[in-house]
């Protein structure tokens, strides 16, 4: 039993590389990117915010793997990878 939870925890974190303090980085990063750019038109910025604040609900739900994608999104939405 304990090498089974031992196994499974092993996969876990072989499925799940990213760490849980990724996301707000990435998240502070996305906003503070959005912020260095006064010119972006409306439609943009809203696709961007939505991704903000799906990764930011997304990392307090637990899905941290799910959270570093869609801030990873923002960013690239932004063009600042
Ligand atoms: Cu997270």
């Amino acid at each position: 039993m304990k090498l089974l939870i031992s196994g499974a925890v092993a996969l876990f974190f072989l499925a799940s590389p990213a760490l849980a303090n990724e996301c707000p980085s990435l998240i502070l990063k996305a906003q503070e990117a959005m912020k260095a750019m006064p010119s972006m038109d409306d439609a943009m910025m809203k696709k961007v915010n939505d991704h903000i604040t799906q990764a930011q609900a997304e990392h307090d739900a637990g899905k941290h793997d799910e959270a570093v994608v869609t801030a990873k999104d923002a960013l690239q939405l932004l063009g600042n990878m």
